[in-house]
């Protein structure tokens, strides 16, 4: 994010609002290595921040209105009162922001009010956290223009509240924590259930490699129902195995598990994916930890394989980027996010990228898909004042 960015907002903020702001952030999206749908199990994931950020030039108000704009979206400022805001009750893209400060409300800080213009560069439902970086970014104003004294791992709780609660979407807590608290250089290994983290140094440039996102363009939402669906499920099993959440079920005694959980076959794949999954995650953190790097390739594409025919959530677009790269010499490949289309992931080494893209490029082409968005992906900052 460019100091240019930062005053670009800033003045566009003075023509809406005509005055100075505050001050400007930004919080970014991420792409999540590995460890999907084990965050509502209270499990591990291992995200790391993407370069794209949502930036917000804020200044406070104290007549409890909320003035929102995006220059993302058609239309001029949005007002808001603030003893208005009721969960569920929007359902455009303010929903985000407002939600932030409707739980920042909840939780007893006083916030009496802002004005707020928004832009971002994370792609919209690509499986990025687009919305967990609006969130981030306005808590993180927030906090500092009120001085509310909240870590960034508390902002990222408020912020799932603000997405579970307001907006209505039942997601974990991983999006937000990676945008509030991952480091440049570093893939953010991380505990759900107590959010504790190590951040984990993750420079794939240095040993000749590196990391593709590959956006589909197939558009999801977490707010419809197959995300939720899947979350029910896992709840429904660990209920059935007696445990406070799949993250209890231990890998050595998932057989044991399955079996106690007869013949209910949608939550015993569902179970199987995320026991094999947080294992994962604990892999492949043990291998870049032990400097084999490569070799964490085909644990991201036995976790594709889980995510597609376990948990049932890839699409053609998806397994597509996966199985091309794989034939043009990919070390690894996943789909990453919440599924049913967004982004997938490919590790390769550096001289094999130019070939996997266009191979890539060619088979939507000859599918008949919409042409996708390839990019490489290197560890950014997290969320952050600019100025
Ligand atoms: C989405 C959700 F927002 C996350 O909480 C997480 O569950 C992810 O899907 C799947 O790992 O991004």
């Amino acid at each position: 994010m460019s100091v240019d960015t930062a005053a670009a907002v800033a003045e566009r903020f003075r023509e809406l609002y005509g005055a100075e702001p505050e001050g400007v952030w930004a919080a970014p999206g991420r792409v999540n290595l590995i460890g999907e749908h084990t965050d509502y199990n209270d499990g591990f994931v291992m995200p790391f921040a993407l370069p794209h950020t949502a930036v917000a030039a804020v200044s406070r108000r104290a007549d409890g209105v909320l003035r929102l704009h995006s220059a993302d979206v058609e239309g001029g400022v949005v007002e808001l009162r603030l003893d208005d805001l009721r969960p569920e009750t929007d359902r455009n893209w303010t929903a985000y922001p407002s939600g932030v400060v409707w739980a920042l409300r909840q939780a007893g800080h006083a916030v009496t009010g802002a004005d707020i213009h928004l832009a971002s560069t994370v792609p919209a439902g690509a499986g990025l956290s687009s919305s967990a970086a609006l969130e981030v970014v306005v808590a993180l104003a927030l906090n500092d223009l009120y001085d509310l004294g909240q870590k960034g791992w508390q902002l990222a709780r408020l912020c799932q509240r603000a997405e579970n609660v307001y907006v209505g979407a039942p997601v974990g807590i991983m999006d937000q924590t990676a945008s509030a608290c991952c480091e440049a250089g570093h893939a953010l290994f991380l505990d759900t259930r107590d959010l504790s983290q190590r951040q984990i140094p993750f420079d794939l440039a240095a040993e000749g490699m590196r990391l593709l996102v590959v956006d589909t363009q197939v558009k999801h939402s977490h707010s419809e129902g197959e995300y939720g669906k899947r979350r029910a499920g896992c709840e429904k099993g660990a209920a059935l195995l007696g445990v406070d959440a799949l993250r209890d079920v231990a890998y050595d005694g998932l057989d044991a598990a399955l079996e106690r959980l007869g013949d209910d076959e949608e939550v015993r794949r569902l179970v199987r994916h995320v026991v094999t999954e947080d294992q994962r995650v604990e892999r492949v953190v043990a291998l870049l930890e032990s400097g084999e790097t490569r070799a964490i390739g085909p644990v991201l594409t036995q976790g594709h394989a889980s995510l597609r025919d376990d948990f049932r959530i890839s699409c053609p677009e998806l397994d597509l980027v996966v199985d091309t790269a794989l034939a043009g010499g990919a070390l690894g490949a996943r789909m990453t996010g919440g599924g049913f289309g967004g982004s997938a992931i490919v590790l390769a080494e550096a001289a094999d990228v130019e070939t996997i893209t266009k191979a890539v490029e060619e088979a939507f082409a000859a599918a008949g898909f919409t042409a996708p968005r390839v990019f490489e992906a290197v560890p950014a900052a997290g969320a952050r004042r600019l100025s």
